[in-house]
Formats: structure tokens, sequence, C-alpha cells
């Protein structure tokens, strides 16, 4: 044993290396070098969520903090009807928007920062859905599409939209397949009634019987963008037209342009409570190869982006990305990184927005928040 003096000695001159702590870093005694603040992601570092976003364990029952914009994860594709692997859309699709991360969210087209604003927004993980019982997997997405819905919010509406009068998040969902939708609008109809649904897809989705409009979840003043699949029989159209959608033709864009396009969408939908869905197979597969069923001759992800642009300030409670399956995907990624990019600008959209039905929040210089 050491005699005392030397004990002493030594105590001395480990306090003397604590001078090597800035802030609350503490890297120990003999660092010759100056401590800098490691705290933050690169592009290509960290664990993977939603655009480096703050995983939450949404599911879980004792998770209670409050946001105001989510994403969620449905890896569900037991009911595609030509290729599978969109269960592993979330994955891909998070793994597609690690370029976008905290820090460099300024969004050029939307003139904000989506991220440094009044929302808080997280990345809620994936809802577990089994592939063995299609029956069953509709229930757990219903559940928990709900447990998401009746969190709470940071920023509440003055006067939200929804039936109980209370400011409920907004989800973007990743598919999984499209029939994740059915359970996301029977969710969305327990709050907000019947809504319409904007719809892109190079497929219609929606033959007789239209159960997500028998239901009552869809409201006749609905859209379909992106159409051109063929079809069993020009009957398909009309029952389409019979519940209520708007079509929209992917080459219709050549006649009437971008504008024709948006005006076409805002015409049908007008002040309605809307939801989102993108199947990514509306892109032409030279933009997004990598889903179950694409199809020739699609808009490319510029036009579309355009497009959605064009629609940011409708009353949008939700929306999702479906269909993306990485497996078919180049070695660049390019489905994910669509998908996700036009995942951000629907995040965007959202936060420029504010909370559904109250005014508008905005943010002073200095991060503080105010309403406008
Ligand atoms: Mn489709």
């Amino acid at each position: 044993m050491a005699p005392p003096k030397l004990i002493w000695a030594m105590s001395l001159l480990a306090t003397v290396h604590v001078g090597e702590v800035w802030g609350k870093i503490n890297v120990g005694p003999n660092f010759k070098y100056p401590i800098e603040d490691l705290d933050y992601d690169l592009p290509f570092s960290n664990i993977v969520t939603f655009a480096h976003l703050p995983w939450e364990r949404c599911f879980n029952r004792k998770h209670d903090s409050a946001f105001d914009i989510a994403v969620v994860g449905f890896p569900f594709d037991t009911t595609v009807s030509v290729k599978p692997g969109a269960r592993y859309g979330p994955r891909g699709i998070r793994s597609g928007s690690t370029k976008e991360k905290p820090g460099r969210t300024y969004n050029v087209n939307y003139g904000l920062d989506w991220h440094q604003n009044w929302a808080r927004i997280i990345d809620c993980g994936d809802v577990p859905v089994t592939p063995y019982d299609n029956a069953h997997a509709y229930k757990q997405m219903e559940q928990g599409y709900r447990m998401l819905l009746h969190k709470p919010v940071t920023q509440t509406a003055s006067s939200p939209p929804s039936l109980d009068k209370v400011t409920h998040p907004r989800l973007i969902s990743m598919g999984g397949d499209h029939s994740i939708m059915l359970p996301i609008l029977r969710s969305l109809k327990s709050v907000y009634g019947p809504i319409s649904v904007i719809h892109f897809d190079s497929h219609l989705d929606s033959l007789n019987p239209t159960k997500g409009y028998s239901e009552g979840c869809i409201a006749n003043s609905s859209v379909h963008g992106g159409l051109r699949t063929k079809l069993f029989s020009p009957n398909d159209y009309a029952n389409d037209a019979e519940v209520g959608f708007s079509l929209i033709h992917a080459r219709d864009i050549d006649d009437i342009g971008i504008r024709g396009i948006i005006d076409k969408i805002r015409a049908a939908v007008g002040e309605s409570m809307a939801y989102i869905s993108v199947d990514i197979d509306v892109l032409d597969p030279s933009a997004a190869p990598a889903t179950g069923a694409p199809e020739a001759g699609g808009w490319t992800t510029r036009e579309f982006k355009r497009i959605l642009e064009g629609i940011k300030d409708l009353n949008i409670v939700g929306a999702d990305v479906v269909e993306v399956a990485p497996d078919y995907d180049t070695n660049a990624e390019i489905t994910s990184i669509a998908a996700a990019d036009i995942m951000i600008d629907i995040i965007s959209a959202m936060v420029e927005k504010g909370p559904l039905g109250g005014a508008k929040l905005g943010v002073k210089d200095g991060g503080e928040k105010d309403e406008l």
C-alpha cells in the first residue's frame, strides 16, 4: 500500500487533470487536443431512423411524450398482387433518408426549415404486423395508428377540425403494400369522419366494391392522380365515378401541365379534410423501379414534387408513401431516396400549414415560437 503522502499527491494530480473538462464533456486525463462537441450526425453515421429524427417506442404503453408529426412504418406486404417485398419499405425509406438530417433541413422549395420550427417531429418506429394472418394484421395496424392519433401534441389548434375538437398528431406512414391504407382510413374516420383521399398511383386500386368508401371512410371529393394501368374493363372507371373520385391520368401532364393537374386536385378536394396517399409507382419506373407493380409512362420525381407543392396548403390530416420494395431497387437506392424526399416535402407542407384548423404558427429569429 502506498504511503499516505503519496496517495495525497496522486489525488492532487487527478484533480489537476479534471481541468480537461469542457462544458459537461469529460475525456479523462492527458487529452492533448481541443475538445469539440461530437453530439451531431453525419449523413452516413449513427443508427438509422427517418432523417435522423429521434426514435421513440411509441407503441410501448409507458410512452407518453407529445409530438405533432410522426413517421411510422407498416412493414406489411402479404396482399401484394404482383411482386412482394414492401415489408422492407420502411427500412429502405429510412436508409434513403439519411442525407436528410437536423442541421441541414432548410427546404428551399417550401422556404422553411421543416425541423427547426414549431412542430416536434419523431420517428415512431414500425407497427409490428403479422405476415401470417391478414385479418389480424389489419387489426394490429388500426390499433397502432389509433394509438398514435391519440397521443398528445405540443401545439394545439384554436379550432381543431376533429370530431372530438382535440388536436391530433399528423402521421406520415411508410408502407408496406397499399392495403395499409384501409386500417389507416378506418382510424382517421373515427377522428375526422369521412375525408377526401388524394390518391397518387398508376393503378386505380379502388375496384368495386370500394371498401373504404362503403365503410364511410372516404368522402366523395376524392381524386386519383397518375393513372395509366390497364383495366379489367371501362366499368372500373364507372364505379369510381359513382363513389365520387375524379380521375387524372399520367399523360394529362402533356396536355394541361403541372398547373392543370394541381387545379384539378384542388377543385376536387376544396376545403375538405384530405389524406395524401402516394403509391411510389405513380413515378415512372426510371425514377422508382423498386415497387410491386411498376407501370411504364409515369411522372418524374421533379414533376411529382411540383404537384405536391401545388397542394401544400390543403387540409392534410395524414399521408403515406407505400409500395416501396427495396429489394428491386438499384444500388443507388433511387426509389428509397425519392420516397424519403417526397415524405420530407409532405412534412414541410404540414409544418408550413401549422396545427390544422388553428392559427398558423411560425418561428421568429432565435427560435422563439409565436402565433402569426
Ligand atoms: Mn399502384
